[in-house]
């Protein structure tokens, strides 16, 4: 099915958009794919696909999401989204101030979002049976993701969305914001950080989004 779906792909020029349905980094991924409304071909991946040698081969990181366009091939979500915002002329604010604040949000998601809650964070901690956990590092999380709450809510002091209007950067904060509030780890979450993901919520395309990942069903 994989390669039937890749020769299809190249056949038609269409883009190829490795998927995992039990990656909240994919859910970022499909959020623009789908808000973008562009057209792909999904290869669904699994954990021992992407420990393969064939698919280390093609993504060095070993990682999904992971999309092959034409010449272009990579994993990391935010370099995909850029790759897509820039391609459609969409999701990416024109004017430079608006530009900078979206990729200063695509950063701290990056460098400070995913690293306190991400599977290398809080949820990896989390998931590890109860008698491997580190409690003294779960408590230390918990108190860093206060801090980064309140970071975020700065963000998004300057409009409803994190570059104002709708961009990249809200695809790739939602995952991780929305399953940290789902599972209650902020304690009290800025009042316009929980209004921006009851609105992101909303969106039909995040909601079609959503239904396909095992952690936001
Ligand atoms: N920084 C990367 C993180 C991607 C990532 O951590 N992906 C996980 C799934 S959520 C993965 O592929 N893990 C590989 C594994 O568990 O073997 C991104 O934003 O794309």
């Amino acid at each position: 099915v994989r390669i039937f779906a890749r020769l299809v792909a190249v056949w038609t020029g269409m883009l190829t958009y490795y998927d995992w349905t039990d990656s909240p980094n994919c859910l970022k991924t499909k959020i623009v794919l789908l808000e973008l409304d562009a057209p792909f071909e999904q290869v669904s991946v699994d954990r021992t696909t992407l420990r393969g040698d064939a698919y280390r081969a093609k993504f060095p990181t070993g990682m999904a999401p992971a999309i092959e366009d034409g010449e272009v091939r990579i994993s990391e979500s935010g370099a995909i989204a850029l790759h897509l915002a820039a391609r459609h002329g969409r999701l990416i604010p024109g004017e430079p101030a608006a530009r900078a604040r979206m990729a200063q949000a695509m950063f701290v998601e990056a460098s400070l979002l995913s690293p306190t809650v991400g599977g290398s964070g809080l949820f990896g901690e989390l998931y590890r049976p109860e008698a491997e956990r580190n409690e003294r590092r779960i408590v230390e999380l918990r108190e860093r993701a206060q801090q980064v709450a309140r970071v975020l809510g700065g963000l998004l002091a300057a409009g409803p969305y994190f570059a104002g209007e709708v961009s990249i950067a809200d695809a790739q904060l939602y995952a991780a914001v929305a399953k940290s509030i789902e599972a209650k780890v902020f304690d009290a979450p800025p009042a316009n950080l929980v209004a921006w993901y009851e609105r992101m919520t909303a969106r039909p395309q995040v909601v079609r989004a959503r239904a396909q990942y095992t952690h936001f069903r």
